[in-house]
């Protein structure tokens, strides 16, 4: 089946005053539309035209060359945005319990410092892309990437991603790129993060 847009997980306006409606319709109708189309062209009557989002981002080296740089950028843009709408809740903010609370709290000290290194990565990376918390295999890291990179393609877990690039913030919040991303926290979705965490975790188990 072709890659399709996802429903938003709430209404458009859920989300103010932190994320704009304006902002949430151009952002999910379009750009991530494009995204979803462009991987679509890119993949049609090929082999991999049924394949899961996250195998196409896993084997991107093995397309040939012209291929390989439409779905880097689509296919990890609509990997990207995918994520993005899930982990984003109308009821969000607060703090992450249980497992992925305590191992925050192993790795960084506190949830403080987890979101400081995640909003460091965002105001620090040049340009477009998006601030990650991921699972590595060994646990928790965090690190930007440029444009539409995902973790998944160097075989970490997304957990949690802060889209960066202008059209996520810019209607609100003009250049202020370090005010989008202390007003994100009181969207974040905690329980969708750590179950993502969990299933992480999960994996590795499997695989040891
Ligand atoms: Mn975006």
């Amino acid at each position: 089946m072709a890659f399709e847009v996802p429903p938003l997980p709430y209404d458009y306006n859920a989300l103010e005053p932190h994320i704009d409606e304006e902002t949430m319709h151009l952002h999910h109708d379009k750009h991530h539309q494009a995204y979803v189309d462009k991987a679509n062209a890119a993949l049609a009557d090929t082999d991999w035209a049924h394949e899961s989002v996250e195998h196409v981002l896993s084997i991107l080296e093995t397309f040939p060359e012209d291929k390989q740089k439409v779905l880097r950028n689509n296919a990890g843009g609509h990997a990207n945005h995918s994520l993005f709408w899930e982990i984003m809740s109308p009821d969000g903010g607060g703090e992450p319990e249980g497992d992925l609370g305590d191992a925050i709290n192993d790795l960084f000290g506190s949830l403080d410092e987890l979101k400081k290194a995640i909003n460091d990565g965002g105001v620090n990376r040049f340009g477009s892309g998006w601030t990650w918390l991921v699972h590595d295999g060994t646990g928790l890291a965090v690190y930007s990437t440029a444009n539409q990179d995902s973790p998944i393609m160097q075989s970490d877990e997304p957990l949690l991603g802060i889209d960066v690039w202008e059209h996520a913030y810019y209607l609100s919040y003009q250049n202020r790129r370090p005010d989008y991303l202390e007003a994100w926290w009181n969207v974040v979705n905690w329980p969708a993060v750590a179950e993502r965490y969990a299933h992480a975790v999960g994996k590795v188990q499997a695989a040891t």
